[in-house]
């Protein structure tokens, strides 16, 4: 298998170092209660988002989730107006309105997610639509859960898709859980990607824990949308080390075996992709603890940006929640 550029391995692992980096940091500030958003951590799935987003180009669109911060950092967001967001600062990306769930930043293709579950599914096709009528050459990715796959909007929107042969590129992250229901209390079939088969977009499933099989998988996906084949899906097997909501696990809950979850976390697909990058020599371990040292600068700055950053006042209230007349969207 024809090796990636050194460029795109020390990519990959820089967005993996960068999503961690910023959640840890949510993790280890969320207690002092500053934050007064919900926070659903990605912490164990970056290697999706890292592999995904660098098939994209700036202007391709992408729609996400609650658990949203992991796409917006490997699609390029910037990374002061999230932080300012999380925070509910007038630097935030919506202004302080959105926190943590509903980050936008139309600059750098990230169009928006939303908390509804199964939401980011239909946006990302109707977003398609629109490129396709545009003739545009860019294409729209939607990420969502396991959870998500089973709301109906699903299987409606993969019709839609494959109807219209829409560019759009459907990412179902299978972390095996949603909210504390475990997908094999749910699906009486193991594969999702089998429901896009049905339809007849090719999908497949692969290690979502693996940069690189992500990454590999996700550029033929492209290609293949690219070439105006209408849509792709791809399953990505991986777990989220943190509880659906907050910077605790869950296990201690009850929620899930401790067990599955050490499992995964020998598994983390930073580790992993960087023991690959140093035995191929792309790397040594002082090149790994700079990527590190620049990771946790980037997210230091976005953290001093962010509560530099005033809060909106009662005048703010009302600004930005309906457009005025004349006001272009
Ligand atoms: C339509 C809808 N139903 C239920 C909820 C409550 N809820 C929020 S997140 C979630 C679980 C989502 O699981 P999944 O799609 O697998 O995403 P994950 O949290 O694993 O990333 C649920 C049920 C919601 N927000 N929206």
């Amino acid at each position: 298998m024809e090796q990636l550029s050194t460029q795109t391995q020390i990519d990959l692992l820089a967005a993996m170092l960068a999503i961690r980096a910023f959640e840890n940091r949510i993790s280890s500030v969320y207690p002092q209660q500053e934050m007064k958003t919900p926070v659903h951590l990605y912490t164990g799935q970056e290697a999706c988002a890292a592999g995904v987003c660098a098939n994209l180009e700036r202007e391709d669109m992408i729609f996400s989730t609650h658990r949203n911060h992991g796409h917006y950092i490997a699609k390029g967001a910037d990374l002061n107006a999230i932080a300012a967001e999380l925070y509910g600062r007038t630097g935030g990306c919506t202004k302080g309105k959105g926190g943590s769930m509903h980050f936008v930043d139309t600059a750098s293709g990230c169009m928006g997610t939303t908390a509804i579950v199964g939401g980011s599914i239909p946006l990302g096709a109707g977003a398609a639509l629109a490129l396709k009528m545009r003739k545009s050459s860019n294409i729209s990715v939607s990420f969502f859960g396991d959870g998500a796959a089973d709301e109906g909007v699903l299987q409606e929107t993969l019709n839609f898709a494959a109807l219209k042969k829409l560019p759009v590129l459907f990412v179902c992250e299978n972390n095996f859980y949603a909210t504390n229901s475990c997908v094999r209390a749910r699906h009486a079939h193991g594969s999702i990607a089998a429901r896009a088969q049905a339809f007849g977009i090719p999908a497949e499933t692969a290690d979502g824990n693996d940069a690189e099989t992500v990454y590999r998988a996700a550029r033929k996906a492209a290609a293949h949308i690219r070439a105006g084949n209408g849509p792709y899906f791809l399953e990505l097997l991986t777990y989220r080390w943190k509880g659906h909501v907050g910077p605790d696990c869950d296990y201690e809950k009850g929620c899930r075996p401790k067990a599955e979850l050490d499992e995964w976390m020998k598994r983390c697909p930073i580790e992993l992709y960087a023991a690959r990058l140093a035995a191929r020599g792309v790397i040594s371990q002082a090149g790994l603890d700079e990527m590190k040292k620049a990771a946790e600068a980037r997210v230091d700055r976005a953290w001093s940006y962010a509560l530099a950053s005033p809060a909106p006042g009662p005048e703010d209230l009302l600004t930005d929640v309906y457009r005025a007349a004349g006001e272009s969207a």
